[in-house]
């Protein structure tokens, strides 16, 4: 084994011819190296690279570390950007939602504003509907109610407050006027109201009232059986003059409106007023 090695190391002499064949182990180290180590034109290998191999290798070296600091810098532009790209998109979203259910609130009150309108003019077209068939049926009750009056007013009557006046153009008694009336489907005039006894004194007559006291002296009744509560009596009266006035009568000629009513003898001859309710 020894013989070998120094065998081999005979191998590692000198000699440089036999250096550039021995091939096993330096061509194995140096063989790519080999190629920076071009031979001389002699066949002997140079001991140090030339300046133009070494300069091909820093500029590839330089080369190589700037393309490393250029793609790391890619690389953390990219980053970079990746990052706010998705930040920015993130806040999108987030406004995007935010918009979105301020829009749903914004339309969730809008719609039950109209909701609220909607309701409040169903009920009030519901109440001019209401109103409109109250005005109609109404209409029909005031077409009828016209139509009787001009049949009345035709026949020779007057209207006053929902009530019918028929002034005689002849002179009777009170018994006898009294009959008249209930012919004509009515009655002497019974005086209710102030108002009543203003319009039937505006008719400017003198004339039997539906008024007497032939049952019961000094207890005055209407002809419907009523007691006497109110009375228009002119001054002095009634007076039962003779003992004799038991009917009354409205004197037309008096100075105040609300006392014009004198009891006169029932046999006199008086125009009379009758009083019909329709
Ligand atoms: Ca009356
Ligand atoms: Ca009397
Ligand atoms: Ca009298």
């Amino acid at each position: 084994m020894s013989e070998g090695v120094y065998e081999n190391t005979d191998g590692f002499e000198d000699n440089k011819s036999n250096a550039m064949k021995n091939t096993d182990i330096d061509g194995q180290l140096y063989g790519n190296v080999g190629a920076f180590k071009p031979s001389r034109s002699d066949g002997v290998v140079a001991s140090e690279p030339d300046s133009s191999g070494k300069r091909c290798f820093l500029v590839a070296a330089v080369c190589l570390g700037l393309l490393c600091v250029l793609l790391l810098a890619g690389i953390i532009g990219l980053s970079v950007y990746y990052n706010r790209a998705i930040n920015d998109s993130e806040d999108k979203r987030n406004n995007l939602f935010q918009s979105f259910s301020l829009y749903k609130i914004n339309a969730t009150e809008e719609r039950d504003q109209l909701q609220t309108r909607y309701n409040n003019l169903t009920r009030e077209r519901d109440q001019l509907q209401t109103r409109y068939n109250n005005l109609t049926e109404e209409k029909g009750h005031i077409q009828a109610k016209l139509f009787v009056i001009e049949q009345y007013c035709q026949e020779g009557w007057r209207y006053f407050d929902s009530k019918f006046y028929f002034l005689s153009t002849e002179k009777k008694t009170w018994k006898q006027s009294r009959q008249d009336c209930l012919d004509r489907g009515a009655d002497l005039v019974i005086i209710n109201s102030r108002e009543e006894q203003t319009y039937v004194f505006n008719l400017h007559l003198r004339a039997w009232i539906g008024l007497n006291d032939s049952v019961t002296e000094g207890t005055w009744k209407w002809v419907d059986g009523t007691p006497l509560t109110t009375g228009y009596w002119a001054a002095e009266q009634p007076d039962d003059y003779e003992r004799q006035e038991d009917c009354a009568e409205i004197y037309y000629g008096q100075d105040d409106p609300v006392k014009t009513w004198n009891d006169d003898k029932c046999g006199t001859n008086h125009n009379w007023i009758c009083e019909k309710v329709v």
